[in-house]
């Protein structure tokens, strides 16, 4: 398969994330995308690309203006600081109270960001541009006819990004920015298989009757990012209907996981996309830190041979996915159950 990589990914290391008052080391880190690459170069067959850089304004489909602005402020600002301020911008307090209003940077922190995982470091937004200049490459290699399927190796992930908020390592939403191009020349249907819930699409699109989000996850009650992915939001205007979520308890393995998708994939289908869009994360596996599934190495090939029944032009975009001695060959089968 063609593979679309974020070539600035390592612009962006954070020191590490904060969890319930200590900083710990990242889960979402740069040896994530190598370690992944590596293992699609052993296992051969497919072909590696650095995207041409996308502008900013490029972003704007799916992405506040101001939400922007402030990443590339931010982070030109850490950039310029040479030591005499922090290199990582973190938040500390989030909106509240019944008019919340974001003037000064300790509010806009907290306005632009929903936790306490996703630091803007003075790399940041080159490293976010990247991603979303591959994602973008890939949705015209779709929509021009030239590839029915390709796939986009980026780091910091993207799928838990809002219209005008970072979180869950995410920056810039590649999966809806690849949607909204692809929007332009069909319906779209976004099917995110990482095991958190796909907030951000649902988010971008909730309103929206021509673009399907459907995500299949751990249960927010126990898992990240807690405040959705319930089945009950279903979407609303011309969207209703058009956002599905298939929330599974902790410890899913194949037994409970097989209907689920196949659920999913019916109201895939039912929606009759023109093209797909996979948000892939190879975070439902047993051994991931993170996702407190129990889907073994075996399961993923049939995973995405499912999806590839659709028969549907694919763009996949790579999300979550934390250990580093599983995640090359999660993918490299999941891209094998999709070239079946
Ligand atoms: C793209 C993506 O998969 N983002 C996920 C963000 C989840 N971050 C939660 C980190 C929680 C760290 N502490 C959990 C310790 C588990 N052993
Ligand atoms: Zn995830």
């Amino acid at each position: 398969m063609r593979v679309i990589l974020n070539t600035k990914h390592d612009a962006h290391i954070p020191p590490g994330e904060f969890e319930n008052g200590e900083i710990i080391p990242c889960y979402e880190r740069p040896e994530r995308l190598t370690t992944i690459r590596t293992a699609l170069e052993v296992a051969g067959g497919h072909t590696f690309e650095e995207p041409p850089a996308c502008s900013e304004e490029a972003v704007l489909t799916v992405h506040n203006p101001g939400y922007v602005a402030y990443l590339r402020e931010t982070a030109a600002e850490i950039r310029r600081s040479r030591g005499s301020t922090p290199k990582v911008q973190w938040p500390t307090v989030f909106p509240y109270g019944v008019n919340p209003r974001a003037t000064g940077n300790r509010a806009l922190r907290g306005h632009y960001c929903f936790d306490t995982y996703t630091p803007i470091l003075g790399g940041t937004f080159a490293a976010a541009l990247g991603g979303a200049s591959a994602a973008l490459h890939a949705a015209e290699l779709v929509a021009s006819g030239a590839e029915r399927q390709v796939y986009v190796l980026t780091r910091p992930p993207g799928h838990h990004a809002e219209r005008e908020r970072c979180g869950g390592y995410c920056y810039f939403n590649h999966a809806a920015l690849v949607a909204e191009r692809l929007a332009k020349l069909g319906r779209v249907a976004i099917l995110d298989i990482d095991v958190h819930h796909g907030n951000g699409a649902q988010h971008i699109f909730y309103e929206r009757g021509d673009v399907l989000t459907v995500s299949v996850h751990g249960d927010p009650a126990g898992l990240y990012p807690f405040f959705s992915g319930y089945a009950d939001e279903t979407g609303t205007g011309a969207g209703l209907g058009a956002n599905v979520n298939v929330p599974l308890p902790p410890g899913t393995g194949v037994k409970e996981y097989r209907p689920a998708l196949a659920e999913s994939l019916d109201a895939v289908r039912k929606f009759v996309p023109t093209f797909l869009v996979l948000a892939f994360g190879a975070d439902a596996h047993e051994l991931d830190p993170l996702g407190g599934f129990k889907l073994p190495l075996g399961y993923y090939r049939e995973m995405t041979a499912v999806v590839r029944e659709l028969g549907l032009p694919t763009v996949v975009t790579q999300e979550g996915g934390y250990n580093l001695d599983v995640i090359g060959n999660c993918v490299v089968e999941a891209l094998k159950g999709l070239e079946l």
